[in-house]
């Protein structure tokens, strides 16, 4: 009785998948005639869409108003934002801004918000910059499981975390390593977000002092920061947080044990050569060659847990570092003696390090290697225990022999970087030189796969996938290069996210997503349903940064303006399709400083606070208080309007703000 004509040979599966479709939807009795089925052949045929591709289309496409399963959030790379996509739909659904302003958003605009992009902890050169490198973003976790609470990202360029809250997905806090101007594999987190770990990548002088290359081994070093993080209050708190120090091996990925690793952090490094670059005209190698000549480097395996003990008995000293700021520090010898640090070997050019979902195992690859080296957390802490080590390095740290380490090397393909899980025991590891993702067994060690992926795939991210309880389903492949995939748009190319459903036993890559604003690096992916955000602010008069109410906080009906001495207060309402008051005098020289507070609880009736001429552009979502501060040292008379399309009549949400000139 299913009666599909013209049927091609080619597109016969098209046809027997949307036969089975319409049959499927007859049982389910929730369609009664077969034309709208009829269309989509025609339509399927008309664009040469093959079985697969019909597939793939029917599996990530939303209806309008459906939501996605998963949320990604992924790094924004150069942009100094988080990218937050749907999967697996791979809709954008916001960038967040971190460490950018970002207009839209009114961040770094509104006078409290600008405070937080300068940072809590910044000497004068990183508070001004308006840019970062975001590389790993890293969810909140308890007990080893994403909790949906706070996220983490790195700033790989200038050493900064940021901490932005979940519930409004804002950024509420950056701070500054006072110990390096770089950091690599940051943000990683312990399994309840204790610790936001921060190692840093090219080792300087500590503290940022000054000394010359020749002095490279005696005074620059690396370090491997533990930042306290305060769930309560939200924030990182410095004075809490301590470093370890390390040796000037430009230390890279960090990645927090959990289960049978818990209370040990794991970091590559890659220059254990300890190369210092060629001056022009010098004979040394240049770093490429000079860090790349040792066939092992070192895992450093560093036991935060007992770190944590020795910072408490005293035995951190506290150095003052970049702009005055201080971090409590364990000193390379005491790190070594107390072995809260130990090394084991890992092969050539390490990078990428991924702790199992159970905890036992450590996986690291190697970028001109051709295995994922996967060690044992049990027989690294026999050799611990034990006192088993081959020997120490030139800092006196010492060195399990890594064939007391190390469970296994699976032969994976060339350029093993990083891996995640799924929920039935395979890992999923990006191979950048070969462009493909291997899939390999857990365990048994073994290579079952490999998908090619469009072109030289970086990070890799899987649905709950470096968490205790992996959910399978999606894996994203983070491409560095798109080439041909997307029409050009000139010579800076977009990455390339590639979905791929892992659900079958085969990969099967599904979607390509183009990224046209920086190089992501890392992402995590996240049951959409752990996440509560709010829609609206939970009170009239919401101050966001600190999350409570504003006592500044202006009610319908008590808007005023009131001068002390040269500065004017604007206690403002902000409410379709006005604000209150819309005319505001000042004289030349005066500082204003206005509180608007929008005071709608309609979902999505932001509004915007717009001002020529003094760089200002504000954000105020419904119930927030937004914050605007300025010295209007510009005479004349500046239109301020809404800068969000709210109603009918936004056009007229508007005012004037006049600036008097000085009498002379
Ligand atoms: Cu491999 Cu910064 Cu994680 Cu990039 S790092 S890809
Ligand atoms: Cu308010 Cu437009």
């Amino acid at each position: 009785m299913v009666k599909i004509k013209k049927v091609s040979k080619v597109l016969g599966g098209i046809g027997l998948f949307i036969a089975g479709l319409f049959i499927g939807s007859l049982i389910l009795g929730n369609i009664t005639a077969q034309g709208p089925y009829d269309r989509a052949l025609e339509i399927a045929k008309a664009r040469q869409l093959n079985p697969d591709a019909v597939e793939n289309a029917l599996k990530t496409y939303h209806p309008t108003g459906v939501l996605d399963e998963y949320i990604m959030f992924s790094s924004g790379g150069h942009s100094g934002q988080v990218i937050v996509i749907g999967i697996p739909s791979m809709r954008i659904l916001k960038y967040i801004a971190v460490f950018t302003p970002e207009p839209w958003q009114g961040y770094g605009f509104d006078a409290e918000n600008k405070k937080v992009l300068q940072g809590t902890n910044c000497d004068p050169l990183r508070a001004k910059l308006t840019w970062a490198d975001t590389h790993h973003p890293a969810i909140s976790e308890t007990n080893g499981d994403y909790d949906g609470q706070f996220l983490f990202i790195g700033d790989k360029a200038n050493a900064r975390i940021a901490v932005i809250d979940l519930r409004d997905f804002e950024t509420k806090q950056i701070v500054c390593n006072p110990l390096g101007y770089s950091n690599h594999g940051a943000a990683f987190v312990t399994p309840n977000s204790e610790y936001i770990i921060e190692p840093s990548q090219y080792a300087v002088p500590q503290g940022g002092a000054y000394a010359p290359l020749s002095e490279y081994e005696k005074k620059y070093r690396g370090f491997i920061t533990f930042w306290y993080f305060d769930r309560k209050a939200g924030r990182i708190i410095p004075e809490k947080s301590f470093a370890v120090e390390a040796p000037p091996y430009w230390q890279d990925l960090c990645d927090a044990g959990k289960l049978e690793s818990y209370g040990f952090a794991f970091c590559n490094s890659f220059n254990s050569e300890m190369a210092t670059g060629k001056p022009l005209g010098s004979p040394n190698p240049l770093f490429e060659v000079g860090a790349s000549q040792n066939d092992m480097d070192y895992l450093h395996i560093v036991n935060w847990k007992k770190a944590e003990e020795i910072v408490a008995k005293g035995g951190a000293k506290e150095v003052v570092g970049i702009g005055g700021f201080k971090i409590k520090v364990i000193p390379l010898d005491v790190a070594a003696k107390e072995r809260i640090l130990v090394f084991t070997p890992e092969p050539k050019s390490p990078h990428g390090v991924d702790v199992s979902p159970d905890g036992k195992w450590i996986v690291v690859g190697g970028k001109l290697d051709t295995h994922a080296t996967v060690y044992s957390i049990q027989k690294i802490k026999d050799a611990i225990e034990k006192g088993k080590f081959e020997g120490k390095d030139k800092f006196g740290v010492p060195i399990i022999a890594f064939k007391d380490s190390v469970e296994a090397q699976v032969p994976i393909g060339l350029g093993p970087l990083h891996t995640v899980f799924d929920n039935k025991g395979f890992a999923y590891t990006s191979v950048f030189i070969e462009s493909v993702v291997a899939k390999w067994k857990v365990g048994e060690w073994k290579l079952y796969e490999k998908l090619p992926v469009h072109y030289n795939i970086g990070h890799i991210a899987a649905a709950e996938g470096d968490t205790v309880s992996p959910d399978g389903k999606w894996v994203v492949a983070l491409n560095k290069w798109a080439i041909d995939r997307f029409s050009p748009v000139g010579p800076l190319h977009p990455q390339n996210f590639q979905l791929v459903d892992i659900s079958g036993d085969k990969m099967k890559l599904v979607y390509d997503m183009p990224i046209p604003l920086g190089e992501p690096h890392y992402a995590q992916i996240i049951k959409a349903d752990k996440l509560k955000p709010w829609t609206v602010y939970p009170e009239v008069g919401w101050d966001p940064v600190k999350q409570a109410k504003s006592p500044y906080a202006t009610a319908l009906g008590k808007e005023r303006i009131e001068r002390k001495g040269k500065t004017v207060y604007v206690y403002a309402t902000a409410i379709r399709s006005h604000f209150t008051p819309e005319i505001i005098e000042v004289e030349e020289g005066d500082k204003v400083v206005m509180y608007i507070t929008n005071v709608e609880r309609a979902r999505d009736a932001t509004h915007g606070f717009a001002l020529g001429g003094y760089n200002i552009n504000l954000s105020i979502e419904p119930g927030e208080v937004g914050f605007v501060e300025f010295v209007a040292d510009k005479p004349g008379v500046f239109p301020f309007y809404c800068s969000e399309f709210c109603s009918a009549l936004h056009l007229e949400m508007a005012g004037y703000l006049i600036v008097k000139p000085k009498k002379e």
